[in-house]
Order: structure tokens, then C-alpha cells, then sequence
């Protein structure tokens, strides 16, 4: 109880509101898509994803790779597995996994 009450001051007093998400809170989710581009820094991608129960609903969008040796054997077109990370800090890929077909 303390130790929750002293992350969430700190939170509040140095970083993005958390508003419903405790200060603290860092999730992951898995998505499913379609990789449509991989940036030449390797540092982002955008992936046609299907919808992400309790994150977001189906979409294209770019994200932030936490580690650029992540998209390793990773390409165009290539259908993936991903969990992505969300924290307060931001969102980024932590996993890629080609799907085979
Ligand atoms: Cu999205």
C-alpha cells in the first residue's frame, strides 16, 4: 500500500497524467498483422494489425521496435505476432514473430 502510494506521487509529479492507468502500470499486449513498412533505421514499423483486445481496435499503424535486432529476418508483407509494450513512457514493439504462410 505504501510502496503504491509513493509510485503514484512520483508518477504525478514527473511524468504524463496516468489518469485511469496506475502510475506504475506497464502492460503487454500481443497483436497479430501484416508488416506494411520497416523504417531504414530499422527503428519503426507500421503493421496493418488486427484488433488488440482491451488496446485498440484493427488499424494501421507505426510503431516504435524497443530493439532494432527485433525485426531480424522480418520484411515486407510478412504476416507477425508482436507484443507490444505500453507504459507510461510509451509504446513500443518487444517482440516480433514471423507466422509461417
Ligand atoms: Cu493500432
Amino acid at each position: 500500500m505504501v510502496a503504491g502510494s509513493l509510485m503514484l506521487i512520483s508518477g504525478a509529479s514527473c511524468g504524463p497524467s496516468a489518469d485511469s492507468q496506475d502510475a506504475s502500470a506497464v502492460k503487454t499486449y500481443t497483436g497479430i498483422g501484416v508488416v506494411e513498412r520497416i523504417t531504414p533505421s530499422r527503428q519503426f514499423v507500421q503493421i496493418d494489425h488486427e484488433d488488440i483486445p482491451g488496446f485498440m481496435d484493427a488499424m494501421s499503424m507505426h510503431f516504435a521496435v524497443m530493439d532494432t535486432s527485433l525485426l531480424t529476418g522480418i520484411g515486407m508483407a510478412d504476416s507477425v505476432v508482436f507484443d507490444v509494450r505500453v507504459a507510461l513512457d510509451g509504446v513500443a514493439i518487444v517482440r516480433v514473430d514471423r507466422l509461417p504462410g
